[in-house]
């Protein structure tokens, strides 16, 4: 399989202990080299981080700041993406190419530099450059600050695993939490354990109501905890943990199983245990998904709340999907007629820029780069779902939807059945949402919102576009800027304030957060685009100026 379904059982105790309540720096360097990998008897050279594949573990503690230095010892360009750090005011940091920095080039370095801020559980990191991700890529894990309780029964220990090669060894009448993370290319992945209930407790890094389920769906760049209660006694059997594929397109997928073992301890070494294996939904199960998708909702507690927009400023309708462009001369090309496959939202196929979207923005030197044009819906009006209209090319450009400060938007995504419909995981950067609504066919302005949840929605930062369906989701741009530690605030001082006032008035701080399908064959067909939120008035809500060493194009 392109990635693999990472496991990593967590015991947090022992970590926690090393920290103080204040946030501490944690530095990490990561030297992009290449590597002989093995995986089911083939040997390649693979882009790695350090010589290992996956890559290594980033865990801070919530309030911490990392340093992570990237050294590119490779002959590729190279960025890696945070997924799912909010970055306030730290755009610099996050991480895909072109969007919020220039590549860094062979024998260059950059360091990222932010801080976790009221963020905790599990993502993950990854390459954000062409196809990169295949092999770079690692957990990234938050840790609560001490004395912070889970908000569910406290788990028993810590095994990382690697999927496909690993032995889960557990003991019997314990709770173990798996961090599970959907680092696949291109693959949606139902995951089970024969024999045994996951208990979900957290999707995205966001606390969820706790639910029991045999069987869980996890989309490319989606991550969930699951609390795994072991058998109370001595069982006598091994169990398979599988993944595979959910599948809607008609695009050519790998159909292969991925397994490990579940084994229990045991004083008495026994031979030959029967070995049971867990029945996983169909390749296209789609009311699976659907049922699943519908019982994820936020905790929503006093400690951690829903802050859903209830007053929406803006209102927006997305169609995402398939499409096509004229093949270049002389060449051969796959799609349809022998036109070239494209993507694209509202019709709007996203064209790499030559320069970083955020720093043309900031030194003023946005022209001819991008538009601020988005369409805020598409131009035309079609069945999206129903028969495709006959002109299917899409059209090319740099535009990005432009917000205020403080912006609450409701976002409508629209899946299209042009060249078939398609489950659409898509992923927003700089912010989480929350999922209010989705439903099958063409969303209904008028009917539709009357069942939107307003008071305990999923939050999160990937949420998928059903297959010939709609999905609703709000968020508020608030980040450049947001006052949510005033204790950094506090803590640098007049002289620093007043550097930034100064800085300010020479340049515009904004944030560059792109949007893509996770589903990386749509991503390079330019299902993508970026929004632009703008500073606030306060120095808070406004972008840092560039690191020194940011990386020039
Ligand atoms: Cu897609």
């Amino acid at each position: 399989m392109g990635g693999f379904l990472r496991i990593l059982v967590a015991t947090t105790l022992l970590l926690l202990s090393v920290y103080s309540v204040a946030g501490t720096t944690r530095s990490y360097e990561f030297n992009i080299q290449l590597q002989n990998v093995t995986r089911l008897c083939h040997t390649r050279s693979m882009v790695t981080v350090n010589r290992k594949f996956p890559g290594p573990h980033i865990v801070a503690t919530e309030g911490d700041r990392l340093l992570i230095k990237v050294n590119n010892h490779v002959s590729n360009n190279i960025t890696i993406h945070w997924h799912g750090i909010r970055q306030l005011r730290s755009g610099w940091a996050d991480g895909p190419a072109y969007i919020t920095q220039c590549p860094i080039q062979t024998g260059q370095s950059y360091v990222y530099n932010y801080t976790v801020v009221g963020q905790r559980g599990t993502l993950f990191w990854h390459a954000h450059i062409s196809w990169l991700r295949a092999s770079l890529y690692g957990p990234l894990i938050i840790l609560l600050k001490l004395n912070v309780p889970y908000p569910f029964s406290k788990p028993y220990k810590e095994v990382p695993i690697i999927f496909d090669t690993f032995k889960l060894k557990v003991k019997p009448g314990k709770t173990y939490l798996l961090r599970l993370i959907n680092a696949a290319l291109n693959d949606e992945l139902f995951f089970s354990i024969a024999n045994h209930t996951l208990t979900v407790v957290e999707a995205d890094a966001i606390y969820t109501k706790p639910f029991d389920t045999e069987t869980l769906i996890l989309a490319p760049g989606q991550t969930t905890n699951v609390l795994l209660k072991s058998k109370p006694k001595f069982p006598g059997a091994n169990f398979v943990m599988s993944a595979r594929p959910y599948v809607t397109g008609q695009r050519t997928f790998d159909n292969s199983t991925v397994a490990g073992i579940l084994e229990y301890e045991s004083s008495i070494h026994m031979k030959n245990l029967p070995l049971f294996k867990p029945t996983l939904p169909s390749l296209n199960d789609t009311s699976f998904v659907t049922r699943f998708s519908n019982r994820l909702r936020s905790l929503a507690s006093p400690q951690f709340p829903a802050n859903v927009p209830q007053k929406i400023d803006k209102h927006l309708f997305f169609t995402v999907g398939l499409g096509t462009s004229p093949c270049e001369k002389n060449k051969t090309c796959q799609g349809p007629n022998g036109t070239r496959f494209a993507a694209s939202i509202n019709n709007v196929s996203f064209v790499q820029p030559s320069v970083a979207l955020l720093k043309s923005h900031y030194s003023d030197q946005s022209n001819g780069v991008y538009s601020p044009y988005f369409p805020i819906s598409p131009l035309h009006w079609f069945n999206y779902t129903g028969t495709p209209p006959n002109n299917t090319f899409v059209s090319n450009g740099t535009k990005l939807m432009v917000l205020p400060f403080n912006t609450s938007v409701e976002l409508v995504l629209q899946d299209t059945s042009i060249l078939g419909v398609e489950s659409h995981p898509l992923h927003l950067h700089g912010f989480n949402f929350f999922v209010v609504g989705q439903g099958f066919g063409n969303y209904d302005p008028n009917k539709d919102p009357k069942n939107f949840n307003l008071v305990d929605p999923i939050e999160r930062n990937t949420v998928r576009v059903p297959t010939g369906g709609w999905v609703a989701i709000r968020f508020l741009a608030d980040n450049p800027g947001l006052l949510i530690n005033a204790r950094l605030f506090l803590s640098v001082g007049i002289h620093k304030i007043y550097y930034v006032f100064s800085l300010i008035s020479f340049t515009c701080g904004a944030g560059v957060w792109f949007m893509h399908c996770h589903l990386e064959v749509h991503t390079s067909w330019g299902l993508k685009m970026a929004w632009l939120v703008l500073d606030g008035e306060l120095p808070n809500q406004k972008l840092l100026p560039p690191p020194a060493d940011l990386p020039k194009c």
